[in-house]
């Protein structure tokens, strides 16, 4: 606390005296608390967020999914085999943020996650391997590494490897959002995948993965984008002719030496999913971003390269695989030497929704 909040306290603070003492137990005897008391805390001139910015290491979580899979079955009442990242500021809670859930699901050859459904929205995002599906509302959508892949609210959904190898990916799910606002409903389906196919591409993607393209069978806008998986190959030509037009002087990049896309519902522009939003960056060689602070917490995933990466006041070389998390109006910056690719997830949706949203971003120097 900085003296001049101190005494700001200080000033707005009644006289001890035994009669005071008296009214607090009375308050407290009534389950009642002051504001003047916790006013610092409760209402701070700008986020103080309890998470704390942390970065955990592909290098030491897939080990340790690696030995859970040889340790820990896969199925009805565990449901998943999801490690989640467990935000050091939260208490142990298995929260990466206050809103975000992020986790490393594993499923070794030929293993099955059966069907169940949540009123908690989810997606994952693959940084290696391929060969799992995972079937939403009955489609299968295949899981391939660079993929981003939706599974809304309520829809039912299990997975199944159906390869001689196992494969890990990235969970991100509002489960805190939900479990602190009571809202959770859950129900199990079939034990089993309700569709064992293969195909390369779901129904969702021939019906809605064409660019600009809307089927008039579907005109209604909806919550969720119905776009099942965000393909890798799209992404990377999405981002690869945005540094070419910087090349060529064109408008197109987010700031120089910096693409960046964000997946969108396309029935209404907005977000995927009504709470996370969800983006893919890559920086040139070379490159480095201004500092920018925003409302709401953050997970990042590096896909491919290395690089710094400066949080608040903590600072960590990322490569493949790592994550780390940005908590609500944390500064970051991130740079490279070899260039960088990554994925990034985040509650923003709720605060823009709310009008509690809010972006700085500090001059370049
Ligand atoms: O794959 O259905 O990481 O329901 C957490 C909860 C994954 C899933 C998680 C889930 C799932
Ligand atoms: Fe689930």
């Amino acid at each position: 606390m900085t003296e001049q909040k101190a005494t700001e306290q200080k000033a707005g603070q009644p006289e001890p005296s035994p009669q005071l003492d008296e009214l607090y137990r009375g308050f407290e005897k009534e389950l009642l608390v002051p504001l003047w008391t916790e006013i610092g805390d409760l209402m701070p001139t700008q986020p103080n967020p309890a998470a704390q910015p942390h970065v955990w290491r592909w290098d030491n979580l897939l080990p340790l999914a690696e030995s859970a899979g040889r340790l820990v079955p896969v199925g009805r009442g565990g449901e998943r085999r999801a490690i989640a990242l467990a935000n050091p500021g939260l208490g142990g809670a298995p929260y990466a943020t206050p809103t975000l859930w992020a986790a490393i699901q594993y499923l070794g050859p030929r293993e099955v996650a059966p069907e169940h459904r949540h009123s908690q929205n989810a997606f994952r995002f693959v940084v290696e391997g391929e060969g799992v599906w995972t079937v939403v509302n009955g489609d299968p959508v295949a899981m391939r590494r660079g993929d981003f892949l939706l599974t809304p609210g309520w829809h039912f959904h299990g997975h199944h490897n159906t390869a001689d190898r196992p494969m890990a990916w990235l969970d991100g799910l509002d489960i805190p959002f939900v479990h602190h606002t009571g809202s959770a409903f859950f129900e199990l389906g079939p034990d089993e995948v309700t569709d064992r196919s293969t195909p390369p591409k779901s129904r969702s993607e021939r019906l809605w993965a064409h660019p600009g393209l809307r089927p008039l069978s579907a005109l209604d806008s909806t919550q969720s984008s119905p776009i099942a998986a965000y393909r890798w190959e799209h992404t990377d030509a999405a981002l690869t002719d945005q540094l070419a037009l910087e090349d060529e002087g064109a408008p197109g990049v987010l700031e120089p030496g910096h693409a960046a896309i964000r997946y969108t519902n396309p029935t209404t522009g907005g977000d995927v999913l009504p709470t996370i939003r969800a983006e893919f960056h890559r920086l040139r060689p070379g490159a480095a971003t201004a500092t920018r602070r925003e409302v709401g917490s953050a997970v990042w995933q590096v896909f491919t390269g290395q690089g710094t990466v400066r949080v608040g006041e903590r600072e960590w070389p990322v490569e493949r695989g790592d994550l780390f998390v940005v908590p609500s109006w944390q500064p970051l910056t991130l740079s490279t030497g070899g260039g960088l690719d990554l994925f990034r997830f985040s509650d923003t949706p709720i605060f823009e929704r709310l009008g509690q949203g809010r972006v700085h971003v500090e001059d370049h120097s």
